[in-house]
């Protein structure tokens, strides 16, 4: 806080608050975020309780409050009580496999659950900036090799679909109601702080747990799917640009390369000198009833009109990721 003119006190510290404040990108948000000196507020949910690893550092810098984004009045409780200047809606049942076996929660959650946050924004506050997480998941099966903001939706999973849901509905609020609500088309990004179940977190813990003699084979599956992975503390840069730049409007994020799973695992085992050929088995049981076999984003508009840039190479991304896990598993 500091003095104006007339001796009359005024804050300039700006409130931000974060849905899946306890995922991957929560947590690089919130450190980049308190770096800005915002005050950052976070929403948890009851189940999160046991879910704080990632903010461990950070926990006395921040206010969380539970919430759920299936409980609007949650949401709205949470509005009033951290006044924010900008909302990032991270929040998501974000996995897609699990969007075949829970198809109705992934919908209520990571599509309806962006309506609800829609809503008691604009009745709470309309100036407040609204970040939606939007995902390369929208193309599925692209017709544009590399995937910019005017390629097609055609996506693939209950999840792929609930995400294009989320993307409209955000155009939707900003074009009726006036509001800043951009959405971000992230594509897959990556880092020591990803959950266990995506293949890139899977491969890095493997590998690792393989070259400690903790496991012997490392189970994947489709390994010719090709993805453009990047590392979410590029990502989480590229929303706060978003919700900063003059007018809103929505940006593909990603590197604009791609590698196969097989790329993956391969660089992967090479970090500790391994040979992936040996350790890898392939399970069709994790094959997905409908695969998105390759994306790759066009990310030049927001590197023109914002000056955004990824930081970190794929094989850099891996080797940290190789790294952290072989330290934290080590006895
Ligand atoms: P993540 O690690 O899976 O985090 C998801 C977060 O959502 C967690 O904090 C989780 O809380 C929370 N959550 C789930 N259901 C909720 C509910 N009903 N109410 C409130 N919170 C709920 O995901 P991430 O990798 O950080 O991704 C962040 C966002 O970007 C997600 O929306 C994801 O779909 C999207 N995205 C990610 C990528 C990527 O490659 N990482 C790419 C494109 C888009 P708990 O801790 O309680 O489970
Ligand atoms: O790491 P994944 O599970 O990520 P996926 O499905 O691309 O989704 C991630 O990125 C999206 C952005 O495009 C996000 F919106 C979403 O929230 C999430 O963060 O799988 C990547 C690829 C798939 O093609 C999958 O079939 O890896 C292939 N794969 C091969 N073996 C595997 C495995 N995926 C997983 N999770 N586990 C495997 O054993």
């Amino acid at each position: 806080c500091v003095l104006s003119e007339s001796g009359r006190g005024f804050c300039l510290t700006r409130s931000a608050l974060i849905t899946g404040i306890t995922g991957q990108d929560g947590s690089y948000l919130a450190e980049l975020l308190l770096e800005k000196n915002y005050d950052i507020h976070g929403v948890v949910r009851r189940s999160s309780g046991q879910r704080m690893e990632r903010l461990e550092s950070i926990l006395p810098r921040i206010t969380l409050h539970d919430g759920d984004l299936l409980d609007s009045g949650s949401l709205l409780r949470i509005l009033e009580k951290s006044n924010p200047v900008e909302v990032y809606n991270l929040a998501a049942q974000s996995f897609v496999p699990a969007s075949w076996t829970q198809p109705i929660l992934t919908g209520d959650v990571t599509a309806l659950g962006v309506t609800r946050m829609l809503e008691a924004l604009r009745h709470f506050n309309p100036a407040i900036r609204f970040f939606q997480a939007s995902s390369s998941e929208i193309f599925g099966q692209a017709l544009d090799k590399k995937q910019s903001e005017q390629t097609a939706l055609r996506p693939r999973s209950p999840y792929g679909v609930a995400k294009a849901y989320g993307h409209f509905i955000t155009i939707n609020y900003r074009e009726s109601y006036d509001l800043f609500a951009v959405s971000g088309i992230l594509f897959n990004h990556e880092s020591p702080r990803r959950g266990h179940e995506f293949v890139s977190r899977k491969v890095s813990r493997g590998v690792a747990a393989i070259k400690l003699g903790l496991q012997e084979k490392l189970i994947l599956g489709n390994l010719n799917a090709e993805r453009d992975w990047g590392h979410a503390r590029d990502y989480v840069h590229a929303m706060w640009m978003m919700l900063n730049q003059k007018h809103p409007r929505d940006y593909v994020v990603a590197t604009g390369k791609k590698y196969t799973v097989r790329d993956l695992a391969k660089i992967a085992f090479a970090c500790v000198d391994l040979d992936w050929e040996r350790f890898v088995e392939v399970d069709p049981a994790l094959y997905r009833p409908a695969e998105v076999d390759a994306l790759c984003g066009d990310s030049s508009s927001i590197q023109s009109e914002l000056g955004w840039q990824p930081d970190s190479g794929f094989e850099d991304l891996i080797q940290e990721m190789v790294l952290s896990d072989l330290k934290s598993l080590t006895p």
